[in-house]
Order: C-alpha cells, then sequence, then structure tokens
C-alpha cells in the first residue's frame, strides 16, 4: 500500500506549480473562463494542471520543488503575436515627418522610399549589428507579455539577405526564451535591382524558397499583394511554390485597396488575411470556408490615419476569428506593445477587450497553426504570463505601463518584474 502511493507520488511531480492565481483560461467560445484561487501545474514545457487549486491532486510542495505563489495576480495564457516585422535596420522616423507633413504612404514608397529605405539599412548591417538592432524591440514584446513571435522576413530581398534575417530571428528566440516562427517574405517590395522586372524578381523569390526552407529557416509563407506590392498572378506563383514544399500561407492582403488577397490566400487554404481594411463580404465568405483567420493590424491603421475599417460585421456574423497583432514595422506601425495592438483594437475597431485578449492567445494561436498554446489548460505548453491588474479589460484598458508580474515560457520564468 505505502510503495504504490510513494509510486504515485513521483508519477504526478511536477517541474513547477503556481499557486494563488486567477486565471484567465479562455477555454470555451465565449468569456475569460475565469478561475478565482486557480493553480497551474507543469512539466517538460507543458501545463499538467489548469484549475481551482482546491482540486490540485496533492499539497502544492508535494507536486513540484518549485512552488509560485502569485500572490492573486491575473494569469493568462501567453500572448501571441502573429504578425510582425521586428527584424530590420535603421528607422524611419524622417518618413514619418514627411508624411505628418502631407505625403502620403504610397507616394514615398513610388519615390523611393518607404521599405526600399529599410532594405537599405537592412543589407548594410552584418549579422551581429542587425541582431543588435532587432532584440531590444523583440524583448520589449516580451517583457509585455508575448511568449511566442512571428517574424518575417522582407527587408533583405536578396538570398543572402533574406537569410540574414531569417538566421537573427531565430537566434533571438533563443536569446529570449519564447517561441520564434519565422515567415519567409521575399514578395514584400520590388528590390532597385530588378525595376521594371517584378515577374524576374517572383522567379527569383521562388528560387530562394527551396533553398532557406532546406536551411531549416522558414515556417510560413507571405507576401505583399497590393498596388504598391506584388499582383494576384505574382501573389500565386509564390503560393504555388510553397504548396509544393508543404509550407503554410499567409497573406498582406487587401491593405490599402480591395485587390481580391483575402479571396486568393483563402483559396489556398491560407492560414491568415493579414490587414483586411479593404476585404469584400465574398472575401469574407470565402476566408470562412477556408478556416482561415482575420489577423487585425490596427497600429498601421492607426499610424497611416486609415479611415476605411476591415469588415467587422462581416467577420463575426461569418464567424471568422479575429486576431490582433503588433505588425511592428519601421514605416507603418512602430508598435513594441501587443497589449497597445490590444487597446487600439477596441478604440478604433470596436472590439471588446475580450475579442482582443482571444484575438492575441487564441485566435492569434490558430494564425501561427500553433493549437497547441494560447488557452490555459492540461495539455498546452506552460506558457502563461502574471498581471498586475484588477480585472482583465484592464489588459487592454491601460495605454502602456508596466503591468507585467512575470512572464514563462514552457513553464520557465524569462522575465520578472517583482
Ligand atoms: N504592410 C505593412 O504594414 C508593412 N509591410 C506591408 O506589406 C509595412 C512595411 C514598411 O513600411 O516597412
Ligand atoms: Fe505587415
Amino acid at each position: 500500500m505505502e510503495a504504490a502511493v510513494a509510486t504515485e507520488a513521483v508519477d504526478v511531480r511536477w517541474d513547477g506549480v503556481l499557486v494563488n492565481a486567477r486565471l484567465v483560461t479562455l477555454t470555451g467560445d465565449a468569456g475569460y473562463g475565469v478561475i478565482e484561487d486557480g493553480a497551474l501545474g507543469w512539466r517538460d514545457g507543458m501545463l499538467a494542471f489548469a484549475g481551482p487549486r482546491a482540486t490540485l491532486p496533492a499539497a502544492p510542495d508535494a507536486l513540484a520543488d518549485e512552488v509560485v505563489d502569485a500572490q492573486g495576480d491575473w494569469v493568462t495564457p501567453g500572448l501571441i503575436d502573429c504578425h510582425t516585422h521586428v527584424v530590420f535596420g535603421g528607422d524611419r522616423a524622417g518618413e514619418f515627418e514627411q508624411r505628418l507633413q502631407g505625403a502620403s504612404y504610397e507616394e514615398i514608397a513610388r519615390a523611393g522610399g518607404g521599405i526600399v529605405s529599410t532594405v537599405r539599412a537592412t543589407r548594410e548591417a552584418d549579422e551581429d549589428e542587425l541582431f543588435a538592432q532587432s532584440l531590444p524591440r523583440a524583448r520589449a514584446l516580451r517583457d509585455d507579455g508575448v511568449t511566442t513571435l512571428e517574424i518575417k522576413s522582407g527587408y533583405g530581398l536578396d538570398l543572402e539577405n533574406e537569410r540574414k534575417m531569417l538566421r537573427v530571428a531565430r537566434r533571438i528566440g533563443g536569446e529570449l526564451g519564447i517561441t520564434i516562427r519565422t515567415t519567409f517574405l521575399g514578395a514584400h517590395a520590388l528590390p532597385p535591382e530588378y525595376a521594371g522586372r517584378a515577374d524576374d524578381y517572383i522567379a527569383a523569390v521562388c528560387a530562394w524558397l527551396p533553398t532557406l526552407h532546406a536551411e531549416g529557416l522558414v515556417d510560413a509563407v507571405d507576401a505583399f499583394c497590393e498596388r504598391i506590392g506584388f499582383t494576384a498572378a505574382q501573389t500565386q506563383r509564390v503560393f504555388e511554390t510553397a504548396r509544393a514544399l508543404g509550407l503554410p500561407v499567409k497573406l498582406h492582403a487587401d491593405q490599402l485597396s480591395d485587390g481580391g488577397g483575402a479571396a486568393l490566400v483563402a483559396g489556398f487554404g491560407g492560414l491568415s488575411a493579414d490587414h483586411v481594411e479593404y476585404t469584400s463580404e465574398a472575401g469574407v465568405a470565402a476566408m470562412k470556408r477556408a478556416g482561415s483567420v482575420a489577423v487585425l493590424l490596427p497600429g498601421a491603421f492607426h499610424v497611416l490615419r486609415e479611415t476605411t475599417l476591415p469588415p467587422l460585421d462581416a467577420f463575426r456574423s461569418h464567424g471568422v476569428p479575429m486576431a490582433v497583432a503588433t505588425d511592428c514595422n519601421p514605416g507603418t506601425s512602430p508598435l513594441q506593445s501587443l497589449r497597445l495592438a490590444m487597446s487600439l483594437a477596441c478604440t478604433h475597431f470596436r472590439l471588446t477587450p475580450e475579442e482582443a485578449l482571444r484575438g492575441a492567445t487564441v485566435h492569434a494561436a490558430q494564425a501561427l497553426g500553433m493549437p497547441d498554446r494560447g488557452r490555459l489548460v492540461a495539455g498546452q505548453r506552460a506558457d502563461f504570463v502574471r498581471w498586475r491588474i484588477g480585472q482583465p479589460a484592464q489588459l487592454a484598458y491601460w495605454l502602456g505601463g508596466d503591468l507585467v508580474s512575470a512572464v514563462h515560457a514552457g513553464g520557465r520564468a524569462v522575465a520578472t518584474d517583482l
């Protein structure tokens, strides 16, 4: 009898237990899924337990050596930023000033500024410099609760520099202890050396992709389908190359005009259509059929002072999940807090704070094709954040501020402020 008890105790021994927490589990399709006086247990980076403390199978210190008292903090799943361009060289504060004096984003891009000016600065930086410039942005996102971060290439625009960006992205994950998903965005802008030869450039992009994929640098493929980006036919060629390699696709779709981008990416069973300000109802219906997520990027909407709202009612009525991301980039969204993106989504797009939180957790996980995270439930990754707040709506309510007590990724505390 005694031997049997001892064996059982060994079997359930976890790496860590957190008690005295108010859990926002986000289980179920609506509501925060609050568990007052909750507890978490984790082992091998995964949650072994998420529930009321009273239902723990044994006393906390019998379950794990590491017992964390959350001191009544609210605890959410780790935030997931599913659309960023945090790796880049230089900045575009000068362009910000030009726009304030009346120049439009498209005018600046057509005059050789915009994305192409960041391409110059990114090419000039060697891998260590690019890492040093990019790391603080990723760290700021993590320290405000992000445990999974998507990072796109797209400022290299040749094989060597796209590789450099993707390698820097991977290195950031190792440095910060969070999960990085890399996205190849070779079809972001036309580099100057291909001026007037966009189809040739797309052929080059399609040739680089298998090489970068073979080097383990690519988790997904994206493109900028827009008047100042690439046509639907060019985007399609990139997607066909991705499909042949078994890589998932997503798209910068219908940001500045309705180019049918949402329907195009849905036709490839895409993970997400992003921006989607100008997406038509037919595009929304196609996304629903394909299971594609709508990734809302209110930072870019805000900075460009856009006025055309994404078709939010159509997303809701068709049941298309909405994610929220920072789009952190030097041109249209120099935004280094996913919570601030949540706040902007509430103010500009009228999301509820709960929709915004789901958008930065459950739905963002779906937009990355990562069903193992985004909720607090046994079997999910032990990615969670302790917040010093009085109620969950405060996550979207405060514009900035230091609300984090601790960020845990795979159970491990990767950032603390206690
Ligand atoms: N849309 C965006 O919001 C970013 N890229 C894109 O295709 C902007 C990138 C930049 O301006 O540097
Ligand atoms: Fe973007």
